[in-house]
């Protein structure tokens, strides 16, 4: 049999091989049938925003046609491209956090949804100027919900999370007039910006994207976080495996796939239900195990340790194991080629999301009001399906690893206070983790997040990056699909602490963490921002000063685009592994890789190659230590 070489991963390169051998096509297979991608899209000099096109604008410069019917210019087109695509990621998180604040405004004592980190709730009340004191705890939380749910729509004033960025960053983003107010608000400014006959500058295209990615990280996403930490707790270390393995020959295998914990958190429960037990076993399966996927994968792991079946590139993979009985999915990153695909085996395909209706999918949807029970129903259909299995068909690699999850900034900063003595004043901060940066023992930080893209070998680009990283005693923050590739690579347990250089080995060992720390989800990486802004304020520095780099080696949504930009906006330079559809502008790819360091003191780098990625950022962040005097 041909060797696929699709990944790194032998899980995946065993499962690719079955579905050779099945007849059952996966994404590598139709990456391979879209031969030659279109040249126009891939720099993004196609425009198709109204019927007087679609216009392509010739790549090369007096040949061709060098506009639009309308006028618009190579520029003006990819500026625009650019700015929905960071329009679509900014829509895509913000509306899972206005979900999760719906969720907030119906939890009750009684209900399926309850309050789970009361001190969590209090504090944000606080920051947000709510009346705490002789209130029941739930007119509390509804009242946050209230307040969370007006960031979206409000008429007047800046994001509330703002205010948690330093000064510093907060007078950069002043200057350059790209604080963002209500969230809907500046997904609906580039949308009508970039309408025909609309905005024709590609510098204010550029300036309104980073705006609208700020409304995403400090904004949307950072809601997300903080309310489902409220509702469901936040996540503390915890043990876990990871990849294909995860899943039982003799269990009911049941995936959750998609995005927001308020179904997963269901399930998490309905599989616990003794009715649901007792049922399994009389279908003849000896329990229920459930697995995750994506970032649903990285919720519910990080709050209970639910095993982690793979990454996004492996949600076929999952169904070609024939060992599964249903894919429960809500939204995002949801393959619909997992439809057909689920019709050749048993398993059970279930959409839930009135949001992500899928034409061959069996649609079960998830009340929220009568949560618990509707999580029941659909478990139930994985259960009796247990019975269909061709066993025949089932094939479950043995390859898992162990990880050690759940490393909120809450819990870094409770793993840190392991190396504080008797300071009181330095307990529950970042100090411990400032002062090893300060003194060189650890030379920086990388935030390593994002997805699978089949333009690169599965994981590789993830797992080379953190390798070469972790060797030269920069620590890793991750989140997403990446979090998923390290842990099945086995870069977070703590044994992994042997591949890191002297500094960060000794770091591991002193405060009891593995070197590549799984942050949660990609609206987790809100918690990033706020570890980052969080040291920067510890060190009386922008954010823009620190040692500290972003990554998405192996992006590919929109949500990814508006993460790169949020994060470069916020003074953090970040590395992308797949070039981004700009390459028609010079003006725009100035503005990215050169231009944004003068507006907002970081800028995007591209490089695929991995290794020499890394070595890029370490020279980055060497250059960041020298500027502030640090320890060479
Ligand atoms: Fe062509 Fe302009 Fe219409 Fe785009 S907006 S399709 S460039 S005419
Ligand atoms: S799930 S956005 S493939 S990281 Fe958040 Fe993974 Fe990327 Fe989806």
């Amino acid at each position: 049999m041909e060797e696929k070489n699709y990944s790194i991963d032998p899980v995946t390169e065993e499962l690719a091989r079955k579905a050779e051998k099945e007849g059952v096509e996966t994404l590598w297979d139709r990456k391979k049938a879209m031969k030659t991608p279109c040249g126009f899209g891939e720099q993004g000099l196609c425009c198709r925003i109204c019927a007087m096109g679609p216009c392509r604008i010739s790549p090369t410069e007096g040949k061709g046609a060098q506009r639009g019917i309308c006028g618009a210019t190579a520029d003006v087109i990819v500026a625009r491209n650019l700015a929905r695509m960071i329009a679509g990621g900014l829509a895509t998180h913000s509306d899972h956090g206005r979900d999760i604040a719906h969720v907030l405004h119906m939890a009750s004592r009684d209900g399926n949804y309850k309050i789970t980190d009361e001190k969590k709730l209090l504090n944000l009340a606080a920051e947000w100027k709510i009346q705490t004191e002789n209130r029941d705890i739930y007119d509390i939380a509804h009242e946050v919900a209230e307040v969370a749910l007006n960031e979206f729509g409000k008429p007047f004033g800046a994001l509330k999370l703002l205010e948690r960025a330093p000064e510093q960053r907060k007078q950069v983003w002043e200057k350059n007039q790209i604080i963002p107010g209500a969230i809907d608000k500046e997904i609906v400014t580039i949308m009508h910006s970039t309408h025909i006959g609309c905005c024709a500058n590609a510098e204010d295209l550029i300036y309104k994207g980073m705006k609208g990615s700020l409304a995403d990280g400090w904004g949307g996403s950072m809601i997300g976080t903080e309310l489902s930490d409220i509702l469901f707790g936040v996540p503390v270390p915890r043990e876990t495996e990871a990849n294909l393995g995860v899943l039982e020959e003799d269990q009911v295998n049941i995936i959750v796939h998609g995005h927001e914990p308020s179904l997963s958190e269901m399930i998490v429960l309905a599989v616990e239900d003794p009715e649901l037990l007792q049922l399994a076993k009389e279908v003849g399966a000896k329990g229920i195990n459930l697995a995750g996927m994506c970032c649903t994968s990285n919720e519910v792991t990080m709050r209970h340790g639910i095993k982690i079946a793979g990454n996004f590139a492996q949600q076929e993979l999952a169904i070609i194991t024939g060992a599964v009985e249903a894919v429960i999915v809500d939204v995002q990153c949801i393959f619909p080629a997992l439809a057909p695909l689920a019709k050749c085996y048993h398993t059970k395909f279930i959409t839930t999301s009135p949001k992500a209706k899928i034409t061959g999918a069996t649609h079960i949807e998830f009340e929220e009001e009568k949560a618990l029970a509707s999580a029941k129903q659909i478990v139930k259909e994985a259960i009796l399906n247990f019975k269909n299995r061709n066993k025949e068909k089932v094939f479950i690699p043995q390859a898992k690893s162990p990880a050690m999850v759940g490393y909120s900034v809450e819990a870094i900063k409770n793993q840190l206070d392991r190396v504080v003595n008797s300071n009181i004043d330095e307990i529950g901060t970042l100090k411990p983790l400032a002062d090893c940066i300060v003194s060189g023992v650890l030379r920086g930080a990388a935030g390593i997040v994002g997805c699978n893209n089949p333009k690169i070998k599965h994981d590789y680009g993830h797992i080379e990056l953190m390798k070469e990283l972790i060797k030269n005693d920069i620590i890793i923050v991750t989140t997403g699909c990446a979090a998923q590739a390290a842990a099945k690579a086995g870069l977070m347990s703590k044994e992994a602490r042997k591949f890191a250089g002297k500094g960060l080995e000794r770091v591991c060992e002193l405060v009891d963490i593995p070197p590549v720390l799984h942050m949660g989800s990609c609206v987790d990486i809100s918690r990033i921002l706020l570890l980052v802004s969080e040291l920067a304020q510890l060190l009386q520095v922008d954010m823009s000063a620190l040692p500290v780099v972003g990554a998405a080696p192996e992006w590919m949504s929109e949500k990814a685009v508006s993460i790169g930009t949020y994060v470069v906006t916020s003074g953090i330079d970040t590395w992308l592994g797949v070039v981004p559809p700009v390459t028609g502008s010079a003006t725009v790819v100035d503005l990215l890789t050169n231009k944004a360091e003068d507006i907002v003191g970081a800028k995007f780098y591209v490089e695929p190659d991995p290794r020499k990625a890394a070595q890029q950022m370490i020279e980055r962040i060497e250059e960041k230590r020298e500027a502030l005097g640090l320890s060479l």
